[in-house]
């Protein structure tokens, strides 16, 4: 063997793939790719609960896809650490062996991964806009009631414009009603999560940000700030209650005046 060539080169003009450790490495690689694709997106829904619109079940579709796009490349990595890690291991006072393969000096092993990150960051854009396309769709319905949404430290509130300024901080909502979302917070930035709906958007002070959904279960579901506020924003939820139209009708009539309604329903605040 030439002292000339590098390391790298001696990797890849060798018949590397018959190696008893890269061989190792693509089975570890193959299980942990299973194991990690199937726990991450698995876990990640049931945290969530089940889906209270189709935005969420578009959503869950949407983590799923993404989780099994990137597990092969976190099963790549923990293949090569646990391959690595159930070696033997060198004790006493001989220094053990330089490697006799570095793929870190190959261009080949290098042109690759900027290849296939490349593809991943490619895909998960396209992916990832094609689903942002929908949500905005679904502001521009005619048919929408509109809620106004404040955050403040450590609580959200909602506003019903149109309404006998009702206020209210439990969010009533008919089902299969789309709903526009007027959000907005009176001091720092917050973040409304409605997580069942998979509805999330910035509550910036001073600017509304706007968001819908069309909630398809009637039942009590989680709201929640998904931004660090301060000290209380681990408390910062209450719950969003989604009722036949009769039920929302009769909830909104018997509400008492609070005074609290001064949005527009076009979410401009007065
Ligand atoms: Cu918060």
């Amino acid at each position: 063997m030439s002292d000339l060539r590098s390391p790298g080169q001696d990797y890849f003009q060798s018949k590397w793939w018959k190696r008893k450790d890269v061989k190792q490495v693509v089975v570890i690689w193959i299980i942990a790719t299973a194991l990690i694709g199937y726990l991450s997106s698995k876990i990640q829904v049931i945290a969530m609960g089940n889906p209270a619109s189709e935005t969420m079940e578009n959503v869950i579709h949407l983590i799923t896809v993404f989780t099994w796009a990137s597990s092969p490349v976190a099963g790549f990595v923990a293949a090569l650490a646990l391959q690595a890690l159930s070696q033997k291991r060198h004790h006493g006072d001989n220094p053990p062996p330089e490697a006799d393969h570095n793929i870190s000096s190959s261009p080949r092993a290098t042109a690759v991964w900027i290849i296939i990150s490349a593809l991943l960051c490619l895909f998960a854009l396209v992916v990832g806009l094609i689903a942002l396309q929908k949500d905005d769709q679904a502001l521009l319905d005619r048919s929408a009631i509109h809620v106004n949404v404040t955050g403040q430290q450590w609580a959200w509130n909602y506003d019903y414009p149109g309404s006998t300024g009702v206020r209210s901080n439990v969010l009533h909502l008919p089902v299969d009603q789309p709903v526009v979302f007027h959000v907005t917070s009176k001091d720092v930035k917050h973040s409304f999560w409605v997580v069942q709906m998979g509805v999330k958007i910035d509550a910036n002070p001073g600017y509304v940000t706007q968001t819908a959904v069309t909630p398809n279960e009637i039942g009590t579901f989680d709201i929640r700030c998904a931004e660090l506020c301060g000290l209380l924003h681990a408390y910062m939820q209450n719950k969003v209650i989604v009722e036949s139209k009769a039920d929302y009708e009769k909830w909104l009539a018997s509400q008492p005046d609070t005074g609290h309604t001064t949005w527009t329903a076009e979410g401009a605040i007065e």
